[in-house]
């Protein structure tokens, strides 16, 4: 049985190729984008049994998410074929002040998660499941799914991830602040972009965030190229500085960092080994125009994640 399991909705999407305005493309490249599922090809990547779990359409899309996702080494046994819905498809549109997406997913075989898709044996066991809020703007059902995974909790013994990740393009932040935050704060582990919580929360201060979210053991507050910083309930907290990368398309680095951040934890590592192997992934996603990338490897990742603080990045 897996040792993580994710589960959300992944789309086809299409990405100018090259990288550049979507109005001025004469090509794109078709890839596979969803948080959960970028998550958890990260996790297999860096070595952790991980099945995603979600539903897809009955069409050439879902044949091509499913099929890439398990080439990645992700268990794609629990992900439903949907014959009534559709695979959802978003379109990026990398732009000079950042990349903007474009959805066509209404509908979609995903959105008709529901509440019970946790419930099967081949999932019991697992150590951690990895949710995110995008799930709970998706329908009713996906967000009653969202809630009991972090209320009834049936997947007894593993630890609840929960990644913010409010998208603007789904549900605006008036309708989404309240949602999010109740969500978060029932999870053991939260992380959450210094960004969002400024629209959501309106603070841009990590330790009023963790206030506003008594519940977790942990809360990572992330910003940018600036760095990240976890903060446990009680005891002191821990920043690590981003590494500084070129950044050919930022779309996926979040999953990345949730990827090598879950990881470490996995492992038993301390925070600071945990946000490091976190930006180490992040840093490779950054640098292509895809949702996700491989993971430095091992030995790169455990001599960078020893390295004193004068010599990281
Ligand atoms: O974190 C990246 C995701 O936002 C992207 O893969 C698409 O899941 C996606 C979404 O719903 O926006």
């Amino acid at each position: 049985n897996p040792e993580v399991v994710t589960v959300g909705e992944t789309m086809v999407v299409m990405s100018p190729d090259p990288v550049g305005n979507l109005a001025d493309a004469d090509r794109v490249a078709v890839g596979v984008g969803g948080a959960e599922s970028n998550v958890a090809m990260g996790l297999a990547a860096l070595g952790h049994p991980t099945a995603w779990v979600s539903r897809v359409g009955a069409d050439p899309f879902g044949q091509l998410v499913v099929r890439r996702i398990a080439a990645a080494g992700v268990d794609v046994g629990s992900v439903d074929v949907d014959p009534d819905a559709p695979t959802g498809l978003y379109l990026k549109d990398p732009r000079p002040a950042g990349t903007e997406v474009h959805y066509y997913r209404a509908g979609s075989a995903a959105s008709r998660l529901a509440p019970g898709a946790l419930d099967t044996p081949r999932l019991a066991g697992a150590r951690l499941v990895h949710l995110s809020g995008i799930t709970a703007a998706l329908s009713t059902t996906c967000r009653e799914l969202v809630e009991q995974t972090l209320g009834r909790r049936p997947l007894p013994g593993a630890l609840v991830s929960f990644d913010v990740n409010h998208r603007v393009r789904l549900w605006p932040a008036a309708t989404a602040a309240p949602v999010l935050r109740q969500l978060a704060d029932a999870a053991d582990l939260v992380l959450v972009g210094l960004d969002e919580a400024q629209r959501l929360w309106h603070t841009d201060d990590p330790q009023a965030v963790r206030r506003l979210l008594p519940g977790p053991a942990t809360v990572v507050v992330k910003d940018g190229a600036v760095g990240a910083t976890a903060l446990p309930r009680t005891g002191p907290e821990t920043f690590v500085p981003a590494l500084r990368v070129p950044v050919v398309e930022p779309v996926g680095a979040g999953d990345a960092f949730a990827a090598g951040y879950l990881s470490a934890v996995l492992r038993g590592l301390d925070p600071r080994a945990a946000l490091r192997l976190g930006h180490l992934c992040a840093a490779r996603t950054l640098a292509v125009a895809g949702d996700t990338a491989p993971p430095p490897d091992r030995t790169l990742c455990a001599d960078l994640i020893d390295r004193s603080d004068q010599d990281w990045s």
